[in-house]
């Protein structure tokens, strides 16, 4: 791996929500690579472990002396109880963090407003808003204290540019959009930096989610396009992470090649 200057993340002590899967399980093995200690977390214990595992053995395969400490945290960042516990989950020797990547977020279905179910709002609501609000709050008090950190969350082109059949989901990114710009702001006297990952279409367990587990509608919204995958965006988020202190990846909107906007693409690949 040699797209950034790893020096930089030597023994730095990652925080990556939504670990077991997609963008989340790729950017930690990344980190594990560069020489990072990685905190993974998220709701599925047996997912996180097989993450956990292949962050040793990327960590091992890399050749990095520095970090390769990996721990995993079982907590489910919509549940405000469960965050309040998290210190008491983490290893004394990774109660230091640098960078807190807020990863965990979802999108259900594609109903029309008028259409959509509360269990749906909510859920998505209080994983992609108000779970990244609570992560953020509570690291970015132990990065004031400690005068360093970097806080990382991953926005959307669903933040940027809202789309019929999307109406919770765009608000969600929007949210976090908003959300993440504030605190940039608020936090301009200081060291911490904070980034907004943005990314288009990444072929991960998303879209099989939003189908509610129709692969084959799932497959389509990919069909004759070469898509992002989970490793693509992992590696703006190390990038980010890795650039000198006083630089500030403030937002980085990726797309595929072949996408333009949220509704705008080209499938050279599709079937006639
Ligand atoms: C994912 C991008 O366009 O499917 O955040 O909403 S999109």
């Amino acid at each position: 791996m040699s797209c950034f200057n790893s020096s930089r993340l030597l023994d730095k002590t990652v925080v990556i929500t939504g670990a077991s899967a997609g963008i989340g399980a790729a950017t930690a093995i990344l980190f594990a690579k560069a020489g990072s200690n990685v905190i993974l977390v998220a709701r599925r214990d047996d997912a996180l472990k097989k993450v956990q595992d292949q962050c040793v053995a990327a960590h091992k395969e890399s050749g990095v002396s520095a970090g390769g400490k990996f721990a995993t945290v079982k907590l489910d960042v919509s549940d405000r109880s469960q965050i309040a516990q998290f210190w008491d989950k983490v290893p004394a020797d990774l109660r230091k963090v640098d960078v807190l990547v807020n990863n965990a977020g979802f999108v259900l279905g594609v109903e029309k407003v008028g259409e959509i179910s509360e269990s749906d709002i909510e859920s998505m609501f209080s994983t992609n808003v108000f779970g990244l609000i609570a992560m953020t709050q509570l690291l970015v008090n132990h990065f004031k204290e400690q005068n360093s950190g970097h806080i990382i969350n991953l926005g959307s082109i669903a933040g940027r540019e809202p789309y019929a059949g999307g109406s919770i989901y765009t608000a969600t990114k929007h949210a976090v959009r908003a959300f993440t710009g504030s605190m940039m702001r608020e936090l301009v006297s200081t060291p911490i930096r904070v980034t907004e990952i943005q990314p288009g279409m990444v072929e991960t367990e998303f879209s099989v989610i939003r189908f509610r587990g129709d692969k084959g509608a799932a497959d389509k919204v990919y069909e004759g396009l070469e898509p992002l995958t989970g490793t693509d965006i992992a590696e703006e988020i190390v990038w980010a992470a890795s650039r000198p202190p006083h630089v500030n990846l403030a937002e980085v909107f990726v797309l595929p090649v072949s996408q333009a906007s949220a509704t705008i693409n080209h499938r050279p690949k599709a079937q006639q």
